[in-house]
């Protein structure tokens, strides 16, 4: 099938990367093979709105099983179409279209005229591995950014063409200032999209942060042993905690080494450097200690490279070492676990928490979000904008790539 037929296809999701593939159907048959292949899952509202989504069934042919999707139809009249992302399911729904004569094409011939904005968003949305984040880059693909832009480029044209006051225009100057504000903190978030947010276990030598980092990612990825030292060097482990991608670094112990002569302190000392490299860069650090040294612990987190970005959180492990009597005394320690047990509802907690805070990394859905540092610089030198042609220099240079 070539791509001279006038109603398009194509794969918008990385291939191979995401459990779910985002399918791209657009032109004048794109609605009658919506009609002919979707099956709804409810006939409870019969008109879809762009944006919208409706479960059901793709199925090519009545007489075929067909693949659960989720269809969302598009402002321009075109659809998206959320399915499974492996090859087979992608490929049986690309082949269902191309049987009703429509172009099944790459992604620089699926762009037409859009913004550099679109295309950014969309090279993100190719390296995206999970849900949470390619529906942040859909949220861009489909426009939030550009019409942002597009909208802030109208009024203050409005302003222009209608000769408006200073003081009014200083007003609205304001209001942009503001919003952009707005933009570059989500922003911030926004062009790291697609790298892990790093989660960093640190505590005294053998405290059990190794037999924590095995329950959190689920499997025996570190070496635990009651000795203490066990951990020498940083070792990471990739994982998905609610749908964002996360790199675990399990640390070595960390103590005074100044006093150790014996031949394996240089080692020690070392890793311990690296165990601060690690939390100087953390996200979210884990800081683990036991009953015998819980009360050290505000003196050792104080000697710890913590940066203010950092999410800090304490947990008490071996909780099942307390003695009755210390139990009331540590009952405000809010994450108390037994990373030697596999069922323990201590972790159940914890990964509740930790899954909280890392979705409070990700930018917020259906808003304009940079995700790429071109976009942010242009962002953040649109809060430093002192005139009109100042920002609108900006906003064009932002939505087309091109400083006028
Ligand atoms: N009773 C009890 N033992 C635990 C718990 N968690 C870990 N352990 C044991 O404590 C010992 C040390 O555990 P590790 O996970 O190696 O501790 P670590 O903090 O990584 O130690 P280093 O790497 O040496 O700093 C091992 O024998 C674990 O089986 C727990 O919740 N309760
Ligand atoms: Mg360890």
């Amino acid at each position: 099938m070539t791509s001279h037929c006038d109603t398009l296809a194509t794969r918008l999701t990385g291939v191979g990367r995401s459990a779910v593939a985002v399918i791209g159907l657009r032109g004048p048959r794109a609605a009658q093979c919506v009609d002919e292949c979707f099956v709804p899952a409810s006939n409870a509202s019969p008109a879809m709105q762009p944006g919208q989504v409706r479960y059901g069934t793709w199925k090519s042919r009545q007489d075929v099983p067909g693949e659960s999707i989720v269809l969302t139809p598009m402002p321009d009249g075109g659809f998206e179409i959320h399915g499974h992302g492996g090859e087979a399911a992608v490929n049986a729904i690309l082949a269902s279209l191309n049987d009703r004569n429509v172009a099944t094409v790459d992604a620089s011939t699926w762009r037409r005229n859009e913004s550099i904005i679109v295309t950014e968003a969309e090279h993100v949305l190719q390296r995206c591995v999970t849900g949470q984040q390619a529906a942040v880059a859909l949220d861009q693909t489909r426009g939030a950014l550009v019409q942002w832009c597009e909208h802030w480029i109208e009024r203050l044209q409005l302003a222009h063409d209608s000769n408006a006051p200073l003081a009014q225009q200083t007003v609205l100057l304001d209001q942009l200032h503001q919003d952009a504000r707005t933009v570059c903190s989500h922003g911030e978030q926004g062009v790291r999209l697609i790298e892990p947010r790093r989660l960093v276990l640190a505590g005294p030598p053998n405290v059990g942060k190794s037999s924590l980092m095995n329950q959190i990612v689920g499997f025996r990825r570190s070496i635990t042993h009651d000795s203490a030292g066990t951990t020498r060097d940083v070792l990471q482990c990739d994982t998905v905690i609610a749908g964002v991608p996360v790199r675990l670094s399990d640390t070595a112990g960390i103590r005074e080494t100044a006093h150790l002569t014996e031949s394996g302190a240089s080692i020690e000392r070392e890793g311990i450097r690296r165990a601060s490299l690690a939390i100087e860069t953390a996200d979210l650090l884990l800081i683990v200690c036991q009953p015998s040294t819980l009360d050290q612990r505000a003196e050792f987190r104080n000697e710890l490279p913590i940066s203010n970005q950092t999410i800090v959180l304490e947990v008490l492990n071996k909780s099942d070492l307390l003695v009755e009597h210390e139990r009331s005394s540590f009952i405000g320690i809010k994450h108390q676990t037994i990373a030697s047990e596999d069922d323990d509802p201590g972790i159940g907690k914890l990964m509740n928490t930790l899954a909280g805070h890392l979705l409070s990394t990700l930018p917020p859905r259906h808003s304009p979000v940079p995700i790429s540092q071109r976009q942010q610089d242009l962002a953040l030198r649109l809060c430093q904008a002192n005139s009109f042609d100042a920002a609108n220099a900006s906003l064009k240079e932002l939505l087309t790539g091109v400083a006028p």
